[in-house]
C-alpha cells in the first residue's frame, strides 16, 4: 500500500510557534515519526507540505493512480478550501482527514470542513499520533477489503 501525505500551509513552522496549541515536536520529528510507523506498518509513504493551496491541487491530481489513499491535513485550507475538495472527488482517492489540534473545542470558523465532505475518517486532536492512526485506519480498511 502506498499512501501520500499532505500538509498545508504553515505546518513546516510545527514546534516553532505555538506550542501550546500544536506542541513542540518539529516538522522534521513528525516526518520521521510518520516514516518509521509507516515501515513498521508495510506501508511506503510520502510526505509533503506546502503553503500553496494550487500545488496541494496539483499533488491531489497527480496522486491518481499512483497512491492508494491520502493523509491529508489541509491546514488552515480545511475551512475553506472548496478546490481541494473538488480535487479530492475528482480523483477519488480514499482519504483520511488529520487534525494536531482539536478543531471542534476552537473557534466556530474551525468548525467547517470541507475536507471531511470527501474523507472516511476525521481524526482530530490526537497530535502527531493522528498522522499513524489515520495510517492504522488504512492498514484495516485494506484488509477489511481483502487487499492484504
Ligand atoms: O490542528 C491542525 O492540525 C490544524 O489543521 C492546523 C491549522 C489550523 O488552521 C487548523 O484549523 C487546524 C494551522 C496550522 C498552522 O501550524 C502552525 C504550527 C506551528 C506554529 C504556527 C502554526
Amino acid at each position: 500500500m502506498k499512501l501520500l501525505v499532505l500538509n498545508g500551509p504553515n505546518l513546516n513552522l510545527l514546534g516553532l510557534r505555538e506550542p501550546d496549541i500544536y506542541g513542540r515536536e518539529t516538522y522534521q520529528s513528525l516526518c520521521e515519526r510518520i516514516e518509521r510507523h509507516a515501515q513498521d506498518a508495510g506501508v511506503l509513504v510520502d510526505i509533503r507540505q506546502s503553503n500553496h493551496e494550487g500545488v496541494l491541487v496539483d499533488w491531489i491530481q497527480e496522486a491518481h493512480g499512483r497512491y492508494d489513499g491520502i493523509v491529508f491535513n489541509p491546514a488552515a485550507y480545511t475551512h475553506t478550501s472548496i478546490a481541494l475538495l473538488d480535487a479530492l472527488k475528482a480523483v477519488n482517492l480514499p482519504c483520511v482527514e488529520v487534525h494536531l489540534s482539536d478543531v471542534t473545542k476552537r473557534e466556530d470558523f474551525r468548525q467547517v470542513s470541507f475536507i471531511r465532505l470527501a474523507s472516511f475518517a476525521t481524526i482530530s486532536g490526537k497530535g502527531v499520533q493522528g498522522y499513524l492512526e489515520a495510517i492504522d485506519l488504512f492498514v484495516k480498511r485494506g484488509k477489511d477489503a481483502g487487499h492484504c
